[in-house]
């Protein structure tokens, strides 16, 4: 079986460095009895939306089977568990907190704790529940308002048991996919509808800071954002422009607030009534210090220069692909690092997101994704040039533990080093699987021995 192999000096295993898995509420819990209904449950049940038909009423009834999950975590040997909290699971319409929702959860940290495994939290990986998306969702500045008291009810549940809370999980998702383009729920769109909707969860992630530090001082306090390094088509300068724009309009729309309290230069080009609805007080609730940032990457995107719009994606062609058609491009991925690391004074990373849905074949009992294994050696090793090049991470965490609902394609994606069969919900570990929990568990005082 290959291996996932590092430097031997890597400076990425130094004694603290965390190796973790993730997943998220919506895409492995299932269980929708047990819960309100989300804008995902909304937006699966419009046709055409996924690609699969599917929705995630049982996913990989992750509710269900949770203590397995668990246990097969834990044998893989990592150091932490990411997983993102249900909103609709754990609050009621009223605004009251519904206890056998917010139990699961505590069973579930605790059991964690047991297994001296570092607990991170999200509180939003995209699950809304659709009784405030009936209210204008993240339209709607009131829905910043609810968050702050749904974080408050978890801070209070979980307390200081997690490591590290993340408020909002890719809130470019959220806010482009879900409200702008429309290609996720609530399938809303329009420029002014994704960059107000942005807002509103920018503020949200202040308001929410401001409780979960005054609850849980000794956790950590962040948020996740995810970024494609922006590359230009050609040498020309309209094309570089153009990279520059999405840059802007995709990345730093989202980490300049949060640093500089400011929105990027693009907003100049925004008509008066596509802008967001910023309140006096909003930047300074946004661009609150946190202690780490999350950093999910999968891949660069390439632009060039258009006359109808800003800037315009090119399809990669003739390229190694994942099966999500994205371009394998693990040196990208150092150059985002080292560039954000200079653009602004950040705060300690986690990579909390990275990996790679590939063609898996599930034969004689084996998933052989030496495809998989692959993209994770040069990612590994992608960040730890980015740590000799002097950005300070702290961790990395595999997309994703087990395969599961790949939102608007469905269950036709596979992202897990845990292969799941949805018939039987029988979970594999795949040879990805395995060969990242040798990497993990081969370490010796932080340092790996005999992998050259
Ligand atoms: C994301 C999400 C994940 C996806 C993954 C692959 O951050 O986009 O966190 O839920 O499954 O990124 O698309």
């Amino acid at each position: 079986m290959p291996k996932i192999t590092l430097p031997a000096n890597s400076l990425m295993l130094s004694k603290d460095f965390v190796f973790g898995v993730a997943t998220s509420s919506f895409q492995i819990e299932g269980d929708r009895k047990g819960r309100q209904d989300c804008i995902w449950d909304t937006f699966c049940s419009q046709p055409n939306a996924i690609e699969d038909s599917s929705n995630g009423d049982i996913a990989c009834e992750h509710v269900e089977y949770w203590q397995q999950d668990i246990e097969l975590i834990d044998s893989l040997g990592v150091d932490a568990y990411r997983l993102s909290i249900s909103w609709p699971r754990v609050m009621n319409e009223d605004g009251s907190v519904n206890e056998l929702g917010m139990r699961f959860y505590v069973n579930l940290v605790d059991e964690l704790l047991k297994r001296n495994m570092k607990v991170f939290v999200t509180l939003y990986h995209w699950d809304l529940p659709q009784y405030l998306e009936d209210q204008g969702g993240w339209l709607n500045r009131e829905t910043a308002f609810a968050f702050q008291t749904y974080a408050a009810a978890v801070a209070n549940a979980l307390g200081e048991k997690v490591y590290a809370y993340a408020t909002l999980n890719e809130p470019f998702c959220s806010a482009y996919l879900g409200y702008e383009t429309g290609v996720h729920a609530p399938g809303k769109t329009g420029v002014g509808n994704g960059r107000k909707a942005a807002h509103h969860l920018l503020l949200a992630h202040g308001l929410a800071l401001k409780v979960l530090r005054q609850q849980c001082p000794n956790s950590l306090h962040g948020i996740v954002l995810n970024f494609s390094t922006c590359h230009a088509q050609s040498e020309s300068a309209q094309d570089k422009q153009a990279a520059k724009w999405a840059d802007e309009y995709h990345n730093q729309w989202y980490l300049k607030p949060l640093m500089h309290a400011e929105y990027p230069e693009i907003i100049e080009k925004l008509s008066a009534d596509e802008r967001p609805d910023v309140i006096d007080g909003d930047m300074d609730i946004i661009s609150q210090p946190i202690d780490y940032l999350g950093i999910n990457y999968y891949t660069r995107t390439v632009y060039e220069a258009d006359n109808q719009q800003w800037f315009k994606v090119v399809p990669p062609v003739d390229k190694p692909l994942t099966a999500m058609g994205w371009e394998i491009t693990p040196d990208a991925f150092t150059e985002i690092l080292v560039d954000l690391h200079t653009q602004y004074t950040l705060p300690p990373i986690y990579i909390t997101e990275n990996g790679a849905a590939m063609n898996d074949e599930l034969v004689d009992g084996q998933v052989k994704d030496d495809d998989r294994i692959d993209y994770f050696r040069t990612h590994l090793n992608a960040v730890n040039t980015a740590i000799e090049k002097g950005v300070n991470i702290k961790g990395y965490f595999a997309w994703s533990l087990m395969d599961n609902f790949e939102w608007a394609l469905g269950y036709s994606k596979r992202f897990g080093i845990v292969h799941v069969d949805y018939n039987t919900q029988k979970r594999t570990v795949k040879q990805s699987g395995h060969a990242y929990a040798e990497l993990v568990k081969s370490r010796i005082n932080g340092y790996i021995s005999g992998i050259k």
